[in-house]
């Protein structure tokens, strides 16, 4: 086992992953940026190393200060977190020749992961559903135009090197496959470095649906059921739930194990998500994989048991999981609200100084968050400010939990997202797990995708 991790993230997850840490004995270490100088990480860490200046680029993306920080404090291994260089390949190279374990998945299957048209591909071979698209890339605009003719309209145009939302366009007819194919692909150049776009199937209401994996070094891949992530503002999520209401165990088992397979197939190591879209006819797609720990795991982890980031440390020490079978029971249900400093007009990223912070608490009842009274949220970070996770023994129970835990939550200070979470729980639509990804528009004129 580690005697020592360095932590290569801020707010919530780095608390998350000093927490895990605590409690199997390690000895952390965390990096900050100026503007973090006083957060909690800092304070609850074993120790802190300052690596630069607030933008994240100077300070959390910086491998060679992070590499340097492990080096001078002894560190074995080092936790990414989310976001930042959690899916990394290069950074998890380094870690490698820099020997220094990198807690998660292998630098070779990152790699192939984050090239979303060869990991749609290489899941399709491995006999995992995926809508029908283009055969990779599309080289020529003659390649394009054959390639949306076969699928059939409508068809998505779709970053090779994107995901989660960025580099999308929808093309309804043939007259605007070209345009939006250079759009697309300029948009993809500017913001990867790369061009490359695919076509693929255009699902208009979909549910986004995703299952929480987890890989040991053995061979051994384990499911942990799926979360239902569909309502989404523009590509972030506000809540995540388990299990979706679309799903039965049947379902589960089957969908478990295709992904279980394929994954064992591709060597998998540590905790991963595979995502999917759902149609109407309640048939998945396979859409990317996530190598990282997600911000929405808690949910998997208020109705497994497990905790997901000691699982993470362990699996990258070499511990085999000790787990028989494909999978783990599940109890009840549970919801994660992702509580976001925003103005609740303009969605705004709204930072500065929280004046009052209460938590809500009980049975139930589970708060991620690195905030506190007098704490600063700085303008250079996402917004998330706090994950108010409940469990109920069903998800009517779950909701009405959640709904008291929104009413018991203060933040003073900073406007937040608290009254459009508040307003989910109280519609009708929800409650009967009625929505799909255009549920948000009718809450908020300017939201929506
Ligand atoms: C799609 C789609 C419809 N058809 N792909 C959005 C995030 C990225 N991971 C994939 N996304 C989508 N891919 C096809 N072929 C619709 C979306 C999508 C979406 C998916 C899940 C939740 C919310 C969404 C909002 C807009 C678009």
């Amino acid at each position: 086992m580690f005697k020592k991790i360095l932590i290569a993230n801020r707010g919530e997850i780095a608390l998350r992953v000093i927490c895990a840490c605590k409690e199997l004995g390690i000895q952390t270490v965390v990096v900050y940026s100026e503007a973090d100088r006083f957060s909690l990480p800092v304070r609850f860490a074993d120790a802190a190393v300052c690596i630069g200046p607030p933008k994240s680029s100077e300070s959390y993306l910086n491998v060679a200060s992070i590499i340097s920080a492990a080096e001078v404090t002894n560190a074995e291994a080092i936790h990414p977190g989310y976001g930042f260089l959690a899916e990394n390949a290069a950074f998890a190279e380094v870690c490698e020749a820099s020997k220094i374990t990198f807690i998660g998945p292998r630098p070779d299957v990152m790699r192939l992961m984050g090239d979303k048209d060869k990991a749609r591909k290489a899941m399709a071979q491995l006999g995992l559903p995926v809508l029908p698209g283009s055969d990779g890339v599309v080289q020529s605009e003659t390649e394009a135009v054959e390639a949306a003719e076969k699928i059939g309209y409508p068809v998505m145009v779709k970053a090779a090197a994107g995901g989660g939302g960025r580099g999308m366009r929808v093309v309804p007819s043939k007259a605007e496959l070209l345009p939006a194919v250079r759009t697309a692909q300029n948009e993809a150049a500017a913001a990867f470095g790369t061009p490359d776009v695919y076509l693929e199937k255009y699902i208009s209401s979909p549910r986004h649906i995703e299952f929480q994996v987890l890989a040991d070094q053995h061979g051994k891949v384990i499911h942990l059921g799926e979360r239902e992530c569909t309502i989404q503002r523009r590509h972030q999520k506000l809540l995540e739930e388990s299990p979706s209401t679309q799903f039965n165990a049947a379902l589960r088992k089957r969908m478990g194990h295709q992904v279980v397979e394929a994954l064992k197939e591709i060597g998998y190591t540590n905790a991963g998500t595979v995502e999917f879209l759902m149609d109407e006819d309640r048939n998945l797609y396979f859409l990317e994989m996530n190598t990282r720990i997600q911000v929405e795991h808690p949910v998997t982890e208020m109705v497994t048991g497990l905790d997901l980031v000691k699982k993470q440390i362990l699996i990258a020490a070499g511990e085999p999981l000790p787990i028989e079978g494909e999978t783990v029971p599940m109890r009840g249900h549970s919801i994660e609200c992702r509580i976001c400093a925003e103005n609740p007009e303009t969605f705004a990223p709204s930072a500065g100084k929280i004046t009052g912070f209460h938590v809500p608490g009980g049975t139930g009842v589970r708060v991620d968050t690195a905030a506190y009274a007098e704490s600063i949220v700085p303008p250079y970070y996402d917004s998330l400010v706090a994950k108010l996770v409940v469990h109920g023994d069903d998800r009517a129970e779950a909701v009405s939990r959640m709904a008291r835990a929104l009413e018991m939550f203060i933040v003073e200070g900073i406007s937040t997202s608290i009254p459009i979470h508040e307003k989910i729980m109280a519609d009708p639509d929800f409650r009967a797990g009625k929505f799909d990804t255009r549920f948000l528009t009718r809450f908020v004129t300017n939201g929506g995708v």
